[in-house]
């Protein structure tokens, strides 16, 4: 009994395989003056995208962060990440009763001496293909803001200017993890 239960359970690991996995990836982020700032971890679970934040040199307290739904990351405003990423069209909020949009994610927050370790979950969401894929199309964005996201008030929860931002595209999957040193590459062109 167990043997024939475990052919079809073997075919759908194969098949999963020949998927592209880019699973676990990292997203550099980046201040409004461009300088990374530290990672974004994502890692695709049965639950969604898990993402382990750890940057530096941002305000202390609570901050909104969410998956935008371009992945364009122009500082100084990052306005080019476009809105939440929102495949269901949905209001905006965890707390929303008809929320909440797909990027949505608890607000994170930032210790005294500017650092974070957070670890957010997006449930739902994937990392290969399909509707709730951060990586469909030309992929998505992580952005930090300014304020805490309140949870409830449209379209963004109030969460005020963009600070920080990521791409999620398979480019950024394919790389290296970016060098702590933003100028060490220049030193080997010069
Ligand atoms: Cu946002
Ligand atoms: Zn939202």
């Amino acid at each position: 009994m167990k043997k024939t239960f475990l052919i079809p359970i073997v075919l759908l690991i194969l098949t999963a395989c020949q998927q592209e996995d880019y699973s676990p990836m990292t997203v550099t982020m980046y201040n409004q003056a461009n300088d990374a700032i530290g990672t974004a971890k994502l890692s695709e679970s049965a639950d969604g995208v898990s993402v382990e934040l750890s940057a530096e040199g941002l305000e202390p307290g609570l901050h909104g962060i969410h998956v935008h739904e371009y992945a364009k990351c122009d500082p100084p405003d990052f306005q080019s990440a476009g809105n939440h990423y929102n495949p269901d069209g949905k209001e905006h909020g965890l707390m929303h009763p008809e929320g909440s949009h797909l990027g949505d994610m608890p607000n994170i927050e930032v210790d005294g001496d500017g650092t974070v370790e957070a670890e957010l979950l997006v449930p739902g969401a994937t990392l290969t293909e399909g509707n709730y894929s951060l990586l469909q199309g030309e992929g998505t964005s992580i952005v930090i803001h300014e304020k805490q996201d309140d949870g409830v008030s449209q379209p963004s929860g109030d969460a005020g200017k963009r600070i920080a931002c990521g791409l999620i595209t398979v480019e950024e999957a394919n790389e290296e993890t970016a060098p702590s040193d933003p100028t060490a590459n220049n030193k080997e062109e010069e």
